[in-house]
């Protein structure tokens, strides 16, 4: 039985003062929230706003982005072993919103996940295709070669306990989330795919979805077998939106 995980990610919204209404509010109403994993991903110079804030409490919290290299001459980087120094659990890997504007490829995501993985840092991958490669009948393909770029790096045992999340780049911020069945389909898909090569990786991988989750259709898609959980964008900055979402994987 695998616990129910939802992350926030703030992306690059707030600031020092309205951070602490949200933590505040957080605290205040999803502590208590114990049957599921709760975690929030927050711009970099608010990681230790984030450390301070939510000291003792069930909500973990991280980063959104980490370097592929373990250590070097990477100007502006900031490696996982940094991240795990400071008390970080989670960090959010191939966000498409990066993978998009920064060009990265699906060997560099993956070479994050590995890294992010090897420093004891629980990275979030996330997977998806675009509305066109949908219509185009290329949903499972595109899933495939992201899922692929890690296994030939490192193979599939890298999965077990490890989080994935379902994130099609059309249903990003447009308020138009996958239905339950579709967002199943692939979920299932994913860890299928997994299964394959590695069965204990593939029952305990929890596979978030995410793209336009808000408290109308969280329990809808969190009820569905292979959905694990949600990575939360827009509905996270709000906290009563956030606590119903939580409430639905709890
Ligand atoms: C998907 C999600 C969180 P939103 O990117 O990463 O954002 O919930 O705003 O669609």
């Amino acid at each position: 039985m695998r616990r129910k995980l939802v992350v926030a990610n703030w992306k690059m919204h707030g600031d020092l003062a309205q951070n602490k209404v949200l933590f505040d509010a957080f605290r205040q109403r999803l502590d208590h929230l114990t049957s599921a994993d709760i975690a929030v991903c927050v711009p970099y110079p608010y990681l230790f706003q984030a450390q301070q804030e939510l000291q003792g409490s069930h909500i973990a919290w991280g980063a959104q982005n980490v370097a592929k290299h373990e250590v070097g001459a990477y100007t502006g980087e900031v490696s996982a072993r940094m991240l795990k120094d400071f008390g970080a659990s989670y960090v959010i890997v191939g966000h498409s919103e990066r993978s998009t504007a920064y060009c990265e490829s699906d060997e560099n995501i993956a070479a994050k996940f590995v890294v992010a993985r090897k420093s004891g840092i629980t990275p979030v991958l996330c997977l998806g295709e675009t509305l066109a490669e949908r219509e185009s009948g290329l949903c499972h393909q595109v899933i495939a070669s992201q899922i692929d770029a890690v296994l030939k790096t490192v193979g599939a045992g890298v999965f077990a306990h490890a989080v994935v999340s379902y994130e099609p780049v059309w249903a990003i911020g447009t308020g138009l989330s996958a239905t339950p069945g579709q967002a199943q389909q692939v979920h299932a898909f994913i860890r299928d795919r997994i299964a394959a090569l590695d069965v204990h990786a593939a029952e305990t991988v929890r596979i978030l979805y995410g793209g336009s989750v808000n408290p109308l259709n969280a329990s809808q898609l969190f009820v569905m077998p292979d959905i694990d959980g949600g990575l939360i964008g827009r509905c996270s900055l709000n906290a009563n939106d956030f606590e119903e979402i939580c409430r639905a994987a709890c």
